[in-house]
């Protein structure tokens, strides 16, 4: 299933869509969601969303925004030309921990000279052991293939990282169907304004996602931010305090492991920012 503002694109079977709506506005359908349909003259209605197993999404203070359901994988796609954001990264991460998805960062356009810098900012996410891919996807994607089958993978990105690119080499015929539906849908560019799912096989899909240059994370509890942090959950309990807030408290063990360089700062201080962003909303 995919979104489209308030319209849905249902598959029925393989290549049988239809268009439906929601009954209500309690649902919040979005893409990779399995629904329950009733199918009449007058259109398809969406009744119900089946369990999910994950949902991918980011929410600020005010306001949630769904990306993907029912996913087993998160395709981070960051690259060193422009550079990417690993605040951003760390966000994905935590989100994609909270899910209980792999986590697969792909570095592209290893053929720039920025990929020197990136591969260094990359260095403590191999060292946590997040599985890493570096390529270029102007020339061959075909590294990414064996990491997508049997995966229910969603692709997120910054802008101008080629996440285009790397979908269009992975799945020209859907190429076409991107600027199909951009045109139809009147976007007039061809940037990506809702998720799209992409099958790939029987058993694997993908889902395309919007660039987004915010992610909040406001749905999730103060406990599930420190978990996604995982050098520093692994380090939480050893704090003096049991509620240590990782900031001026004497005998912080994050603190001491980023005074003896035993940790990332960088992942560190984006971990307080998400941590301090959480606790100013009112409810948590
Ligand atoms: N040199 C190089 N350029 C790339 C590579 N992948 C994408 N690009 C270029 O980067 C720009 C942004 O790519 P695009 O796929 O539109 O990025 P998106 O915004 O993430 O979808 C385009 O000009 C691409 O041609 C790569 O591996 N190497
Ligand atoms: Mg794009
Ligand atoms: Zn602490």
């Amino acid at each position: 299933m995919e979104a489209f503002g308030r319209h849905f694109g249902v598959e029925l079977a393989p290549g049988q869509r239809v268009e439906a709506i929601q009954r209500g506005r309690k649902l919040t359908p979005t893409c990779g969601d399995r629904v329950e349909l009733t199918l009449s003259t007058q259109g398809a209605v969406i009744e119900n969303i089946a369990p999910r197993r994950a949902l991918f999404y980011r929410a600020s203070e005010f306001r949630e925004k769904l990306i993907a359901a029912n996913v087993t994988q998160v395709v981070m796609v960051v690259a060193g030309d422009p550079p990417f954001s690993t605040e951003l990264l760390d966000r994905w991460l935590v989100v994609a921990e909270a899910n209980d998805c792999r986590a697969l960062i792909v570095h592209n356009k290893i053929d720039l000279p920025g990929a020197q810098a990136a591969h260094q900012a990359l260095a403590p996410y191999a060292a946590l052991g997040y599985p890493m891919l570096r390529l270029c996807a102007k020339q061959d994607v075909s590294a990414l293939r064996p990491h997508l089958t049997h995966q229910h993978s969603v692709l997120i990105g910054q802008s101008g990282m080629g996440k285009s690119t790397l979908l269009n080499a992975l799945l020209p015929e859907a190429a076409a169907r991107t600027a199909e539906i951009s045109s139809s849908l009147n976007a007039g560019r061809h940037t990506t304004t809702h998720s799209t799912l992409y099958w790939l096989d029987a058993e694997s899909w993908l889902i395309d996602s919007p660039g987004m240059q915010e992610f909040g994370l406001h749905h999730l509890s103060l406990g599930a931010i420190e978990a996604g942090f995982r050098e520093f959950a692994a380090l939480a309990g050893q704090c003096r305090f049991r509620d240590c807030a990782h900031e001026q408290e004497p005998g912080c063990a994050l603190r001491q492991a980023i005074s003896a360089g035993q940790a990332s700062a960088t992942r560190f201080q984006t971990m307080q920012r998400c941590l301090r962003e959480r606790r100013a909303a009112k409810e948590y």
